[in-house]
C-alpha cells in the first residue's frame, strides 16, 4: 500500500509475496461517512488472477506448506493472530473508514478475526482421518484426510477482516494455498493482513491477494487451477458463481444472502426482545446477513413490542463511524442507501404504516456520507417486498401472529434461510419453532451471537456448505479412501 499526496492510499495485488501494481485504472474509494476518496484500488483482471493462482498452485504442488506438520502450520496461524492483535486499531480504523461501520463494530470484527485464526490453528492441529478395520482380519481402510488444493476466496464489503478471516486461516489451516479477492469497497484491511500473513512466517505463494472488481471474481471462479472457491455475497452473484465454475467442476461453498425473523412469543422477556431485535437491525448498520428486518410477533404482546421498539430506535445514534458515540454509520455507498431508503419511501403502496425513519437526517457533519435514520415499518404484508426482499439496512418490518404455526409459516415463507431468532421463556415454544425453522442458525433468547465453534452457513436461497466449526475446516479438505488388504490375494480374483 502506498499513500498519495491527498492521504489516499493505492492498494495493489500481492503474488507470491510480492506487490504487482498492474490492472486497469484503478477504483476509487469514498468513504461512506465523508465521501472523500481514501484509496485507490488497482482493478485487476485475468491475467493478475492467472498469475495468482499459477503462485498459489507452486505454493501447493511443489512448496512447503501442504507438506509442513500440522504443528508448524499451527503456530504460524497463532502467530498471525498475535499481528492481528497487535495491529487492531489500524485494521479496525481501515475497516470502519471504507465499509461505514462504527469503529466499535469494526474492533469486534478485528477480535473476532484474531480468534478466527487462533480457533482455526486449533482445527489445524488436530486434522485427521480415519481407519476401518471391520471388513475381515486381512482388511485395512485408512479415510485419509487431505487440503482440497488451490483455495479461491471471494470476499465482501460488510465484514472485510472478519469474513475473510471465516475462510481463510480454515483453508490455510487444511494446508490448501490461497487466491484472495477482497470486495473493490473494502480493500485495504485485506492488503494488510496479507502483508501480516508474510511477516509472520507464512511461505510466499500460500496466500495472494488480487484486488478489483466482480470481472477479477469471476476470472477466480472460472480458472481450472482452482479447486474451490468460497464465496460470500449476494444470491444473485452466487447464481453468477454457480454458472461461471461450470466448465471446470469445482467445489463451491456459498454464502448469501438472508432475511432473518425475530419470532418474539407471548411468553417472551419482553426487554430483552425489545433490546435484542433493535441490536439485530442496526447492527452493522444493517448489513449483515444474520441481521434480523423482520419482527413477527404475538397479537397478545404486539402493542407493547412495538412502542418499545420504536422509542428505542428513535434514541439509535446516527453518526460518523470513526466516532466512538456512534451507533449506526454510513451505509456502503450512494447507490445502496437510495435502494434502502426507497423501501421505507413505498412501503405505503403494499397498506404498512412507516412508525420512525426515513426522515431527513439535519446534522451538519452528516451531510456529505450515506446516512439513513433506522425505520420502523408495522403492518408488513407477508408478500409484500419489505418482507420478502434483503433490504440490508436499518430497516424493520413488523407482522403480527396468534399460533405458533403462524409463526413459523411466515417465518419460513421467504427465500432465504440464514438465519432466525426466537424470544420465548417457554421450552415448548422455543424447541418447536427452533426445529421447524428452515434455517442454518437460530438464536434463542439472544441474536447475532455465535462462537467460531459453531458451524454457519445457509438452507435454500442462502447459500451451500458452511464456515467456521469442524464443518468449515472440513469444507476445504478432500477424503481419500485407502483399501489395503494383507496376504496373499491371487485366489480371491475370478479364475482366468
Ligand atoms: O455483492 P456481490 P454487492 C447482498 C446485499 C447487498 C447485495 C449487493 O443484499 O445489498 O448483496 O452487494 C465479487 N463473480 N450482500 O453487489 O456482488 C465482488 O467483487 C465472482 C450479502 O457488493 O455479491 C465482491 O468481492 N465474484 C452478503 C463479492 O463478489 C464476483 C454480503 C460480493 O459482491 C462477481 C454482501 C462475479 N460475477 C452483499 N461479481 C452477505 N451474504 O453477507 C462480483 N463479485
Amino acid at each position: 500500500m502506498t499513500i498519495t499526496e491527498n492521504r489516499a492510499r493505492t492498494v495493489g495485488h500481492i503474488i507470491a509475496g510480492r506487490d504487482v501494481e498492474t490492472g486497469d485504472e484503478a477504483i476509487d474509494r469514498r468513504a461512506p461517512g465523508t465521501d472523500a476518496v481514501v484509496s485507490h484500488v488497482l482493478a485487476g483482471g485475468a491475467a493478475e488472477v492467472e498469475q495468482a493462482v499459477r503462485a498459489a498452485r507452486t505454493a501447493f504442488d511443489e512448496g512447503p506448506w501442504p507438506r509442513m506438520t500440522v504443528a508448524e502450520r499451527a503456530l504460524l496461524l497463532n502467530r498471525v493472530a498475535d499481528l492481528i492483535d497487535r495491529d487492531a486499531a489500524e485494521l479496525a480504523t481501515l475497516d470502519a473508514e471504507e465499509s461505514g461501520k462504527p469503529i466499535t463494530t469494526a474492533e469486534g470484527d478485528i477480535a473476532g478475526a484474531a480468534a478466527l485464526w487462533r480457533y482455526a490453528a486449533a482445527l489445524a492441529l488436530t486434522m485427521e482421518g480415519t481407519s476401518f478395520t471391520g471388513n475381515g482380519p486381512d482388511y485395512t481402510g485408512l479415510v485419509i484426510r487431505e487440503p482440497i488444493g488451490v483455495a479461491g476466496l471471494i470476499v465482501p464489503w460488510n465484514f472485510p477482516a472478519l469474513i475473510l478471516s471465516q475462510k481463510l486461516p480454515f483453508a490455510i489451516g487444511a494446508g490448501c494455498t490461497t487466491v484472495v479477492k477482497p470486495s473493490e469497497f473494502t480493500s485495504s484491511s485485506a492488503h494488510r493482513l496479507v502483508q501480516l500473513i508474510h511477516e509472520a512466517g507464512i511461505p510466499d505463494g500460500v496466500v495472494n491477494l488480487v484486488v478489483g472488481d466482480g470481472r477479477a471474481g469471476q476470472a477466480l471462479t472460472e480458472s481450472a487451477g482452482v479447486d474451490i472457491i468460497s464465496f460470500t455475497g449476494s444470491t444473485l452473484t452466487g447464481r453468477r458463481v454457480v454458472t461461471a465454475s461450470a466448465g471446470t467442476m469445482k467445489k463451491l461453498s456459498l454464502e448469501l444472502g438472508g432475511k432473518a425473523a425475530n419470532i418474539v412469543f407471548e411468553d417472551a422477556d419482553l426487554d430483552d426482545a425489545i433490546a435484542g431485535v433493535v441490536h439485530g437491525v442496526i447492527f452493522n448498520n444493517g448489513e449483515c446477513c444474520v441481521s434480523q428486518p423482520r419482527l413477527l410477533v404475538h397479537d397478545a404482546v404486539a402493542d407493547e413490542v412495538t412502542r418499545g421498539v420504536v422509542e428505542r430506535m428513535k434514541r439509535v445514534r446516527v453518526g460518523q463511524p470513526l466516532d466512538r458515540d456512534t451507533q449506526l454509520g454510513a451505509l456502503i455507498h450512494a447507490q445502496h442507501k437510495e435502494k434502502v431508503s426507497s423501501y421505507v419511501e413505498r412501503a405505503a403502496e403494499s397498506g404498512a404504516e412507516v412508525l420512525t425513519g426515513g426522515g431527513v437526517l439535519t446534522d451538519p457533519a452528516l451531510g456529505a456520507g450515506q446516512f439513513v435514520q433506522p425505520a420502523v415499518i408495522d403492518r408488513v404484508a407477508a408478500d409484500s417486498p419489505v418482507f420478502q426482499d434483503e433490504i440490508f439496512g436499518p430497516v424493520l418490518g413488523i407482522t403480527r401472529f396468534s399460533t405458533v404455526d403462524e409463526a413459523i409459516a411466515l417465518a419460513n415463507g421467504v427465500a432465504y434461510g440464514l438465519a432466525n431468532t426466537i424470544w420465548s421463556k417457554g421450552v415448548d415454544n422455543a424447541l418447536t419453532a427452533a426445529k421447524a425453522l428452515r434455517s442454518g442458525t437460530v438464536y434463542v433468547n439472544t441474536t447475532i451471537d455465535a462462537p467460531p465453534q459453531m458451524p454457519f452457513g445457509g438452507y435454500k436461497a442462502s447459500g451451500v456448505g458452511r464456515e467456521m466449526g469442524q464443518a468449515g475446516f472440513d469444507e476445504f479438505t478432500e477424503l481419500k479412501a485407502v483399501s489395503i488388504r494383507t496376504g496373499r490375494r491371487h485366489e480371491t480374483f475370478p479364475a482366468i
